[in-house]
């Protein structure tokens, strides 16, 4: 995964004056869609995660697809000092880790365009991810996403006031995030009532131990989506595509509500 974060951001916004709220409210909009844009185009994804840092999950990316990345967002965004931080590991949460430690460490990639990785974290076959210009895909290097959507949330919505269905959407968020990071999973909002769980292969009954967990401690039922891709733009697909057959079978008169889409090839 990579992280991107805007770099002393705080002291820059500073500069704005105090009549700055709106102002970077638009410019973060503005970076979240360049950022989106451009990972998407190598067929990742990205999830805003405090919208001064971005998690996009590059399974595939070269040091030097980074590059060509950080220099697209330099010649629109020539006063932030943007950095990136590639972090690596057999789970999402390792990776995060060790994307930290590669940070707090400065351990530097490419320094010019600040981009931070542990070389030594690497088996040989990755290094290669990093090192050459060239995109290596490993066969067994599947990607597990997770999309979890309320079931009928509208209809919930005609109950209670919007304000109310934030409180409870941010419940069952909370609750996920704690739940599937026992399994080294990391969970995102991405609006409405979805939500984005990266997580290793998960076995399936572990998924639905989770979804009941939460569904009955909140009284809402959840559906679930699980792709499987080799990069992370397909594994959403695959996940949202999943989603969409449980909402197909429910039309159907039947109650599925988690299902795997799994798509192996490029
Ligand atoms: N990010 C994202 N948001 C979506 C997606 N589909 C719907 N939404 C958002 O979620 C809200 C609720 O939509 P739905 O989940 O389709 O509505 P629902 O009543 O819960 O219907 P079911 O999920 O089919 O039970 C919408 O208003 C959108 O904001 C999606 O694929 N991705
Ligand atoms: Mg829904």
């Amino acid at each position: 995964m990579t992280i991107i974060r805007i770099e002393k951001y705080g002291a820059w916004t500073l500069t704005l004056g105090s009549d700055r709220e709106a102002q970077i409210q638009m410019l973060q909009a503005r970076i979240y869609y360049d950022l989106q844009k451009l990972f998407n185009n190598l067929n990742c994804i990205v999830y805003f995660n405090r919208f001064d840092e971005y998690f996009s999950i590059t399974n595939g990316l070269s040091l030097n697809d980074h590059i060509f990345i950080h220099n697209k967002l330099k010649s629109k965004y020539d006063k932030l000092q943007i950095s990136m931080t590639i972090g690596i590991g057999k789970t999402p949460l390792k990776a995060n880790n060790n994307a930290h430690n590669a940070r707090t460490n400065k351990s530097y990639l490419d320094k010019k365009y600040l981009i931070f990785g542990i070389r030594s974290s690497l088996k040989e076959k990755n290094k290669d991810f990093l090192d050459k210009q060239k995109k290596i895909i490993i066969k067994d290097n599947k990607i597990s996403i997770i999309h979890v959507d309320v079931d009928s949330s509208k209809k919930i919505n005609l109950e209670k006031t919007p304000f109310e269905m934030t409180c409870n959407i941010m419940e069952i968020y909370v609750n996920l995030i704690r739940q599937f990071l026992k399994y080294d999973g990391l969970t995102f909002y991405l609006g409405g009532d979805n939500f984005m769980v990266i997580s290793k292969i998960m076995k399936k009954e572990n998924v639905k131990d989770i979804i009941d967990s939460v569904s009955k401690k909140l009284n809402v039922n959840l559906n679930c989506g699980i792709g499987i891709g080799l990069n992370s733009r397909k594994a959403v697909e695959c996940a949202t595509n999943a989603l969409d057959k449980i909402r197909r079978l429910r039309d159907k008169g039947n109650d599925e509500y988690i299902y795997e889409v799994t798509w192996l090839q490029l």
